[in-house]
């Protein structure tokens, strides 16, 4: 047997590469990640508990690991062949993420590990989008677009080829692996000239300021990544100090005694300096030099993973903290969630959440006549909620509406359609909440198994 490099490793191996990569490319990437390394602390520091918790569940060496980053496709192969990169370093596609409702004319993914093992050892996602051209009103913008799509190609022919050796021999050896990683890289760098000249731009932005991102370069440039912190609060206040421009809210559920789901902000897209092509003879201008804004930081807070019923009540509360009249965002969000229990055994006995269910004593003989309610009160069983590991539609369109002018906001009718996601990913989304009970299922499993 040759002896692969586990997928955990590579995506170990590309996230930091990928991270120092953008730490180059985004300077202020760099100073939200000291920020946050020294909020951590701080944090840490005034909390002995929970530094000790993090310790022993081996969470301390990977505070400081980027969580996730994103990215935006134009064509379906190019979202098909993602899947087999993805695939070698351990990530599958999970979700659909349908953000024409927010006036975001694409549809998502998240690539992610999906074992609780591979989880643990590196979580890094990438939140991955494709354009919908056929959400262009223009027929012949539309051709334009997908003609410039055609002639590129965001995969090097170095990572092509490692694709196929480790779907052929099954994994990669240590040197093929540190290969793929640098080839791999070449997909997510950022690219200083467009493609296109600038009159094109011009008419692409106006469609959208999307679609002029995703078809105007050469690649799919990482336009984020995003690092755990342990106070988000703090880390959204402490940005200006550090010359770091906020979006307004934080997304996502409010601040809870309990962590629900997924707290995100992020910094504004910043103005980067581009080259366009050389116009055609009959252009009006032959300004070559430009500027485009894509590329920004994030930050996010994980809380519990809620049960569908968990989820419907999160979405109402939501709903009405946005539609609420009178008073700041924050106190209406607050207020709204006032009717979410904030007490996780509340959580568990109404079905909110999902939970990972242990012995307190692996020794100690269990009954098999109890139930696990009756194991819990008497504490010969512990529930330690099961932390949310995708993304929210809702916010994933504030983030990227934090990036567009507010002019820029297009109404698209609601139209999911994952079918065609899926035919252009070649195979099915796993479903999150699958995954979450068969995750609490196991460790229920487990608690059947030693009762005999
Ligand atoms: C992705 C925005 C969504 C998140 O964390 O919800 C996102 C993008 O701007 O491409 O990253
Ligand atoms: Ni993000």
């Amino acid at each position: 047997m040759p002896s692969f490099v586990s997928p955990d490793e590579i995506r170990t191996r590309f996230s930091q590469a990928m991270s120092a990569m953008y730490q180059q490319e985004v300077p202020q990437y760099g100073e939200l990640l000291d920020l946050v390394a020294e909020v951590n602390q701080a944090v840490l520091t005034a909390d002995p508990a929970l530094a000790e918790q993090l310790a022993s569940n081996g969470e301390l060496e990977r505070l400081g690991l980027e969580r996730h980053g994103a990215i935006r496709v134009g064509k379906p192969d190019e979202l098909f062949m993602l899947r087999r990169l993805f695939t070698v370093m351990g990530m599958s596609a999970v979700g659909y993420y349908d953000l024409s409702v927010a006036g975001v004319p694409v549809h998502s993914t998240a690539f992610r590990p999906v074992s609780s093992d591979a989880l643990s050892r590196n979580p890094f996602r990438v939140f991955t989008s494709l354009l919908r051209l056929e959400l262009i009103d223009d027929p012949e913008l539309r051709e334009r677009a997908a003609d410039i799509l055609e002639h590129r190609d965001i995969f090097t022919p170095g990572a092509r080829r490692l694709i196929d050796k480790a779907e052929r021999a099954g994994g990669l050896s240590d040197e093929e692996a540190d290969r793929f990683v640098h080839e791999s890289l070449e997909t997510f760098r950022w690219h200083r000239s467009a493609t296109v000249d600038r009159a094109t731009y011009q008419v692409l932005h106006e469609a959208h300021r999307l679609v002029a991102d995703v078809v105007c370069f050469k690649g799919p440039h990482i336009n984020h990544l995003t690092p755990r912190t342990l106070d988000i609060d703090a880390v959204q206040q402490g940005m200006p100090a550090r010359g770091i421009t906020p979006k307004a809210t934080i997304e996502g559920p409010p601040r809870r005694r309990c962590p629900l789901l997924l707290r995100q902000t992020s910094f504004k897209a910043l103005e980067e300096p581009i080259m366009f092509q050389a116009p055609s003879f009959h252009a009006q201008t032959s300004e070559t030099s430009g500027s485009h804004t894509a590329r920004f930081g994030e930050i996010e807070a994980r809380g519990a993973a809620l049960t569908p019923k968990g989820r419907a009540l999160y979405d109402r509360l939501l709903e009405q903290a946005c539609t609420a009249t009178g008073g700041d965002y924050e106190s209406a969000l607050a207020r709204a969630f006032e009717a979410f229990p904030d007490q996780l055994e509340t959580m568990r006995r109404e079905g909110l959440a999902y939970f990972r269910y242990r012995r307190t004593d692996p020794q100690a003989p269990i009954d098999p006549a109890e139930t696990l309610d009756a194991l819990i009160a008497r504490g010969a069983v512990e529930a330690t909620p099961l932390i949310y590991e995708d993304f929210l539609p809702v916010s994933a369109a504030g983030i990227f509406q934090s990036n567009l002018d507010g002019d820029n906001r297009a109404h698209y009718t609601a139209n999911a359609n994952r079918e065609a996601f899926e035919q252009a990913l070649g195979g099915p989304v796993l479903d999150e909440f699958t995954l979450y009970g068969e995750t609490e299922a196991r460790s229920i499993a487990a608690l059947a198994c030693a009762a005999g």
